[in-house]
């Protein structure tokens, strides 16, 4: 069978916030999977047969008690899992931070379902990897970061590894050090590879801001001692002009043509001193050959912005599109699809705080492109309820309706702005949209421009006359105003009572360079 020509891959790879990406291949299929965090499900699993176009099969944790993210907080949750295949079975082994730690999972079917989730004893620390050796001895190594909660520091033992038994999570031995960089700071994101006879330990350091960096060390043991590359580190778009910043945290795979490439996160920081970025932590990829036994790798490249997506859910369906998030809960806990035929019910509940509240009533989707509007048609005769744009808790701007008003919120850590006017009736076709900032004054330091509006009854020149209630800098909705390790999403809740959606729209597109 003449293999299709392998579409060269373009960044980004998986647009929107999908850090700490894993990949393997099995067979002519391969398989990736991000960071999640305290989102429901967690652990998106993506599928591809080029490494070029990849689509979303499931996640890891889609179901209560997997991942214990009801009360993490912000930050916590699933953090970087490594994804293989071995024996016959798919193992993800991850972090459950300020949850149920390191856990390793297993399924027959990348796409589930997958087990509860062992936890693994003996592993303290975050971002574990999973490999094998020729006798089938399983090693866990491990980024020796020791989470405490409270404001107690965190303590960092550098780059360890056991030998365990996968079947109990038992480690079987105690913890060893192994080479934990360069001296960069938070060694983490190892990954244990065997290729040809030398063993190879990929790791990420530098901190996974402006300064990260992917360095590589060998050896002829799985369990070192480690040799570090004479060019470490191998990959860094520290203090370069590139447009994809805090690249690190890499995985490698290898081509059936035996080329390698490898994926890792970074991030597109835009505005005049490309300081921000609102989807966060993204996944890319670059290409690398082999010199000597090290790798070369190539600087991560933008690649031009492709055409306008557009996708519609008009909730007719029994189930919702796998792409749909809850905050620390499983949408299915707060939307119903069955209640009223075409139509997405969402119930407010015990989120008595509305998009304030930790784990509120959300069903949202990752925002993937730069220039993105997302709309829907609500029925709020139940209720209040609306879109947001969301960070975290306190980080949202949101535009609802309910009780005869349309109400647009900005909510910046302890501040929260409100503007308001009338509307009749109990149907209303509300937007946030983002747009380039205008080109003077201090807005351009911002990646973009929030735009908070409702459709008013006269159809303009446009076909569609929307009314703005609010026009938001988008900076104080970065990842790097708000520290956060995820970026934004976008979806739909309900603030009071129950809140109908007849349709959500989503059109993105990525603005020219
Ligand atoms: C991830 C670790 C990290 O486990 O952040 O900053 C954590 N580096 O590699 C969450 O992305």
């Amino acid at each position: 069978m003449t293999q299709t020509p392998s579409l060269a891959p373009s960044n980004p790879l998986i647009p929107g916030f999908h850090p700490d990406p894993s990949v393997c291949k099995v067979g002519d299929d391969y398989y990736l999977a991000c960071s999640s965090f305290e989102y429901l499900p967690g652990i998106p699993v993506f599928h591809s047969r080029d490494l070029a176009a990849w689509s979303l099969i499931g996640h890891v944790a889609d179901r209560e008690g997997q991942l214990d993210v009801c009360d993490t907080p912000t930050l916590g949750g699933a953090w970087a899992p490594t994804l293989r295949h071995h024996g016959g079975r798919f193992y993800c082994v991850v972090t459950d931070a300020h949850g149920r730690g390191s856990l390793i999972f297993t399924a027959e079917d990348p796409q589930g379902p997958w087990s509860n989730g062992t936890v693994m004893q003996g592993v303290s620390g975050i971002d574990p990897d999973i490999a094998w050796d020729e006798e089938g001895t399983c090693y866990i190594t491990y980024s020796g970061l020791l989470l405490h909660d409270g404001d107690a520091p965190p303590t960092h033992l550098g780059i360890q590894q056991v030998r365990m038994d996968p079947r109990t999570g038992r480690a079987l031995e105690e913890p060893r050090s192994l080479w934990s960089g360069t001296g960069l700071m938070f060694p983490e994101a190892p990954h244990l590879y065997k290729i040809d006879e030398t063993w190879y330990l990929l790791i990420a350091e530098g901190g996974t801001e402006r300064g990260h960096a992917v360095s590589i060390a060998r050896s002829t043991r799985p369990e070192g001692p480690f040799e570090g590359c004479p060019a470490n580190p191998v990959l860094s778009a520290r203090s370069t002009d590139r447009p994809i910043q805090n690249t690190g945290h890499a995985d490698l795979v290898q081509r059936p043509d035996g080329s390698w490439l490898m994926v890792m996160l970074g991030m597109r920081p835009r505005g005049t001193t490309r300081a921000f970025s609102p989807m966060g932590r993204e996944t890319f990829v670059t290409s690398l050959h082999w010199e000597d036994g090290w790798p070369v790798v190539a600087p991560v490249e933008l690649t031009p912005p492709g055409p306008e997506v557009r996708e519609r859910d008009d909730f007719d369906d029994e189930c919702l599109e796998p792409r749909w998030l809850g905050v620390r809960r499983l949408p299915a806990s707060v939307a119903s699809l069955t209640e009223r035929s075409g139509w997405l019910r969402l119930h407010a509940g015990e989120a008595k705080a509305g998009m304030d509240d930790l784990r509120p009533a959300f069903v949202g989707r990752r925002q993937q492109h730069e220039r993105a509007a997302f709309s829907a048609l609500l029925d709020v005769s139940g209720g209040t309820g609306g879109i947001s744009l969301r960070i975290d808790e306190q980080h949202h701007y949101d535009i609802e309706a309910g009780h005869g008003v349309i109400r647009a919120r900005a909510r910046v850590g302890s501040l929260t702005q409100t503007w308001e006017q009338p509307h009749p009736g109990d149907v209303a076709v509300l937007r946030i949209s983002t747009e380039k900032p205008p080109a003077d004054g201090l807005e351009n330091l911002a990646a973009d421009m929030v735009r908070l509006s409702v459709r008013s009854g006269t159809a303009g020149d446009s076909g569609e006359a929307w009314t703005t209630l609010a026009l938001l800098d988008g900076r104080y909705v970065s990842a790097e105003t708000t520290a956060s390790f995820t970026g934004r999403s976008v979806g739909l809740y309900a603030a009071e009572g129950t809140v109908d959606a007849d349709w959500f729209a989503y059109e993105g597109h990525d603005a020219q360079r």
